[in-house]
């Protein structure tokens, strides 16, 4: 096994003790596809004792956790951000070579982690009901109430990012979380875990039960003990876990993933659009929900464009997290197969790869590699246009005019995120109110990352939003109180 700074805990957090399974789960290392660590392998006999101790914790049963007040619980969260920041060379080592990316980006990971806890830290005491006017003789407010037991299944790509998402925010409106990681990369979620029992989070208030999706993650999604599911993964995967939430009509978030467009027109800042274009598809090597997958670009400085992209994909390498290249691995044999079959079958269909990037000099052997690249004279409609790849890919098409455009960026079933790049004021209006998306970002992608900005996505790419305040207010549910007093 590849030397950790830390042993990750092959164990689940139960009620604030680590409990060990009986199974275990090996997880590899993506950029040689070794052996990295042991993990534990929850199944429903801990999914059940970890909702347990997550009531126990909500209701007054298990520790203190039901008495913080949201000033106290805002203390904590600065607190714990603090010890993140502090462990971070740790989790940074931690992040990069469990999911392969490069060291630049792990590190930016936990940085953004950190800042979750602390905007979140500063936003538990600010959220607050409303009073309505009403008859004379009445005084009507409203209360937002944590929802109790916060189920939340996370995914692979981005865990320490999402573990801050999720957690800071629940835990910031007073819910209790049992939170089942991906079985692909959990490291930096089990460490950071551990962390915040070191900083004193109350028994039960957070529980980790790793484990595979279709036992532990299953089973949490079905479980009848919790009050809210937030789910960020694949499509298929999301609607199984919907409809096992909806037999107990626990209300659900659903951050599923996209195709997005970036639309850059001829009047553009090609400088700065066309280095966006080609990071927002690299990055995380285009494991990203919101990756700018698909490009389409203005007729008149299509050539132009094409042919400058092509010169920057060329240049760009792939190696280990370590070795901090542009792009890392995939995170395992199935994703990269997928794509692989994926590709194959695009260059079949007459699609062409006008430029691709290669592995770095000495890059390991064996790791689960996918050079970037740009894909042209693409058939309207075709599948690489419309299915999400989830690898360093980018298909470019080309528009006549902005209704064209439109109609291409808004041509799939996805709605998560779209770049625009204009000088004119009036289309970035108008194209912000006619794309279809959850986000839409001018002459930028991405708002570098704007934990600020509430995040979600509209059709196949999920429901309900997360970040910022609004994601604060979506681990809250509202009460509505009459007072007659006479
Ligand atoms: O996802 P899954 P996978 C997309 C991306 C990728 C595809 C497949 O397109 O190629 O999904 O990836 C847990 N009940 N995204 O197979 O299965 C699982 O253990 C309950 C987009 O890895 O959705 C993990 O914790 N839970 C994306 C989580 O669900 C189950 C991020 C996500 O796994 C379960 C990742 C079940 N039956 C993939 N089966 C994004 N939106 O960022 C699995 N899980």
């Amino acid at each position: 096994m590849s030397a950790l700074p830390v042993t990750p805990r092959c164990a689940a957090l139960i009620g604030g003790e680590w409990v060990a399974t009986a199974r275990t789960l090996s997880v590899e290392a993506p950029a040689t596809a070794a052996p990295l660590a042991e993990i534990a392998r929850c199944d429903a006999v801990q999914v059940d004792a970890a909702v347990a101790a997550a009531r126990r914790a909500f209701d007054g049963e298990l520790g203190d956790w039901h008495q913080w007040s949201a000033r106290r619980r805002g203390e904590w969260l600065h607190a714990f951000a603090d010890a993140i920041e502090a462990d971070a060379e740790a989790l940074v080592a931690l992040e990069c070579a469990d999911t392969g990316k490069p060291l630049s980006q792990a590190r930016g990971d936990i940085a953004v982690c950190a800042r979750y806890f602390r905007f979140y830290a500063g936003a538990a005491d600010k959220l607050h009901g409303e009073t309505i006017p009403f008859d004379n003789d009445f005084a009507v407010l409203t209360l937002r109430e944590p929802f109790g037991v916060c189920a939340q299944i996370i995914p692979w790509n981005y865990p320490s990012q999402i573990f801050g998402r999720c957690v800071a925010a629940a835990l910031a409106a007073g819910n209790s979380v049992v939170l089942k990681p991906a079985e692909d990369a959990c490291l930096s979620v089990l460490r950071l875990a551990e962390l915040a029992v070191e900083a004193g989070l109350p028994a039960g208030a957070l529980n980790v039960v790793p484990g595979l999706g279709r036992e532990a993650g299953s089973a949490l999604a079905a479980h009848p003990g919790i009050d809210h599911l937030s789910f960020t993964g694949s499509p298929e995967t999301g609607t199984l876990v919907t409809q096992a939430a909806a037999v107990h009509h626990v209300p659900v978030t659903m951050e599923l993933g996209g195709k997005s467009p970036q639309l850059v027109f001829a009047d553009a800042d090609l400088d700065s659009a066309l280095a966006a274009v080609v990071r927002g598809i690299i990055q995380n090597a285009g494991q990203t929900c919101s990756a700018g997958s698909r490009l389409l670009v203005e007729a008149s400085c299509y050539d132009e464009v094409v042919s400058r992209l092509a010169a920057r994909f060329s240049d760009l390498r792939c190696d280990a997290g370590e070795r901090d290249a542009d792009c890392g691995p995939l995170i395992n044999a199935r994703q990269r197969e997928k794509l692989e079959s994926r590709l194959a079958a695009a260059q079949a269909d007459g699609i062409r790869v006008a430029a691709a990037g290669q592995l770095a000099d000495g890059a390991p052997a064996g790791g689960h590699f996918v050079v970037p690249q740009m894909l042209v004279d693409i058939p309207e409609g075709h599948a690489v246009t419309r299915e999400e790849l989830f690898g360093p890919v980018l298909a470019v098409q080309r528009f006549v005019d902005e209704d064209d455009a439109v109609r291409l960026a808004n041509a799939t079933e996805f709605g998560l995120c779209a770049g625009v790049w204009t000088r004119d004021g009036g289309r970035q209006l108008r194209l912000a109110k006619r794309i279809r998306s959850g986000q839409v970002f001018v002459n930028n992608y991405g708002a570098a990352g704007g934990i600020e900005l509430p995040f979600g996505g509209m059709g196949r790419s999920g429901h309900g939003r997360e970040k910022g305040f609004e994601g604060l207010k979506s681990y809250t549910q509202l009460k509505t109180v009459a007072i007659r007093h006479g």
